[in-house]
């Protein structure tokens, strides 16, 4: 059979004038991870929008659409262009889970959840010429399963073509996140095997990763097994964490000793009522102080995530935010405005109080307002979201943050990380067009370790 996957991308992801570099960092894990599942006869290619052009001319015997919010747009746009010629179309990922009777308007096949069991079974009916217009996820296992076929990624295109996972979702329930509305069945989170984590380390060539679990340090037992293990592989990696996680014991340590050099951290909020309302229970009550201390002595660099447009926040949110990061010696910071996602118990209760004012997924972006908020008004917010981004990334700031650092070499890194990434967005562009993203691997690197 010959199959298609496809990740649809945003418009502003296309521009041939200007792209972001962030739509050019990872390649399409979770197709990759549905090619492995397909037969060995299956004739399989993987297009990524964001980085290629879709022809949607072609006469492939099934399409397999990866949808998440802000491209479900452009994703059910694509469905209908192949169904109109009479091509199979399944559809599966966040936002089909979260909405499959919207999706399924738009394809043959909605699977809802992680894909690693219904679509085999799909695979299966699909050979056999009967599917169903829906596949739960099923009692997954990730036990035994293939590496993900990164052989069918044009690498060249991607800055951070080593990203991989090696569990699913998390144990926490924050009210604004996506894990409550896509895992089905209750379990919410899922790990590989050791061996299986170090093998599929060991089969990506050169030196950085990228972690995009939810949390890398959310299985303790597991982590310090694979860390132990990672020490002697001279990686450097990144990946997200959670505060209460850095204090709890030495595992930090031990990543570490592994190579792990910048750590992702959703704070979320310095305002603890917000933290309490968004049930970040991972952060309620923590010593963010020592937590930072402690990266900064061992040398590991933060991105800080922060979410703006809490029910508590006020006007003063924006600079209180900003300040903060600053004052704290954050070396990136990833801002957002909070975004009610379908299926989160957020956006339920915001349905329930008639608060979201529009259903365009487009704009469920992290950069716009879709809800009132009690205290501050659309215009408000995302002026204010702008301006926390413009402050926290002029120069005189990041050399303030940097030298919040306590180690010269700390200082160093802040100065140049953050500077790479905010202040040449044109070199970015520049590499991005001449497909020469692989030649700033090696300073990502350098900057890193
Ligand atoms: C990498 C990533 C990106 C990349 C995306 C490009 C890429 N190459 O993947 C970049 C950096 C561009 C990005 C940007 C954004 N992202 Co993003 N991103 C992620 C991240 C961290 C990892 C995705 C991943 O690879 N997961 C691992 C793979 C193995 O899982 P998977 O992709 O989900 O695939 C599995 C299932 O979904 C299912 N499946 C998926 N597709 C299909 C298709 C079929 C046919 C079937 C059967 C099954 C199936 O089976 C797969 C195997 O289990 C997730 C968080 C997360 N942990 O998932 C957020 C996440 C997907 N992003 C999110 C958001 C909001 C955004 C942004 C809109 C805004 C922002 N502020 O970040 C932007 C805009 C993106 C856009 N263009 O539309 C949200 C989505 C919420 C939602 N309801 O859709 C998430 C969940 C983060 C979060 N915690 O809120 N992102
Ligand atoms: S800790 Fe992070 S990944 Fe886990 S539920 Fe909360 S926001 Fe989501």
């Amino acid at each position: 059979m010959k199959i298609r996957f496809i990740l649809p991308a945003l418009e502003e992801a296309k521009s041939p004038y200007w792209r972001p570099i962030k739509y050019s960092l990872f390649p399409p894990l979770g197709l990759a991870t549905l090619a492995s599942l397909c037969d060995e006869d299956d004739e399989i290619e993987i297009v990524d929008e964001h980085v290629e052009e879709i022809n949607l001319n072609d006469n492939p015997d099934l399409v397999c659409i990866e949808s998440y919010i802000t491209n479900a747009f452009r994703a059910y746009k694509i469905a209908d262009s192949y169904r109109s010629r009479g091509i199979k179309v399944a559809m599966g990922g966040i936002h089909a889970t979260s909405l499959p009777q919207e999706a399924k308007a738009h394809c043959d096949t909605v699977l809802l959840g992680l894909g690693e069991r219904s679509f085999v079974e799909f695979l299966k009916d699909c050979k056999d010429g009967h599917i169903k217009p829906f596949y739960e996820q099923g009692q997954v296992s990730l036990e035994g399963l293939p590496l993900p076929r990164r052989d069918l990624f044009k690498r060249e295109k991607y800055l951070v073509p080593n990203s991989m996972v090696f569990s699913r979702g998390c144990p926490n329930k924050c009210s604004f996140c996506y894990v409550s509305s896509f895992f089905q069945g209750g379990k919410t989170f899922f790990t590989y095997e050791v061996d299986r984590i170090l093998k599929e380390i060991e089969s990506m060539k050169g030196r950085h990763l990228y972690f995009l679990d939810d949390n890398i340090l959310a299985d303790k037992k597991l982590v310090r097994q694979v860390f132990k293990e990672m020490k002697g592989m001279n990686r450097v990696f990144q990946g997200a964490i959670t505060v209460d996680s850095i204090l709890e014991d030495d595992t930090i340590e031990l990543a570490y000793e592994a190579g792990f050099r910048s750590a992702f951290i959703g704070f979320e909020s310095v305002n603890m009522d917000s933290l309490i309302q968004a049930n970040k229970l991972s952060n309620i009550n923590m010593d963010y102080n020592q937590a930072i201390k402690k990266l900064d002595q061992l040398g590991i660099m933060i991105n800080g995530s922060f979410i703006f447009g809490l029910d508590n926040d006020n006007l003063d949110v924006f600079d209180k935010t900003t300040e903060w990061a600053i004052n704290n010696g954050i070396t990136t910071a990833t801002n957002h405005i909070l975004t009610p996602y379908p299926g989160t118990s957020i956006y339920k209760k915001m349905i329930h109080d008639k608060r979201i004012y529009t259903n365009d997924w487009r704009l469920y972006d992290t950069r716009h307002l879709v809800f009132n908020h009690p205290n501050i008004t659309k215009e408000q917010m995302e002026y204010g979201y702008n301006k926390a981004y413009k402050d926290f990334y002029r120069w005189g700031n990041i050399i303030k943050s940097s030298k919040e650092h306590e180690e010269i070499r700390m200082k160093m890194k802040h100065f140049s990380y953050a500077g790479a990434w905010k202040k040449f967005e044109p070199v970015w562009n520049f590499l991005i067009k001449n497909e020469l993203l692989s030649t700033a691997r090696g300073t990502l690197v350098r900057t890193l370790k």
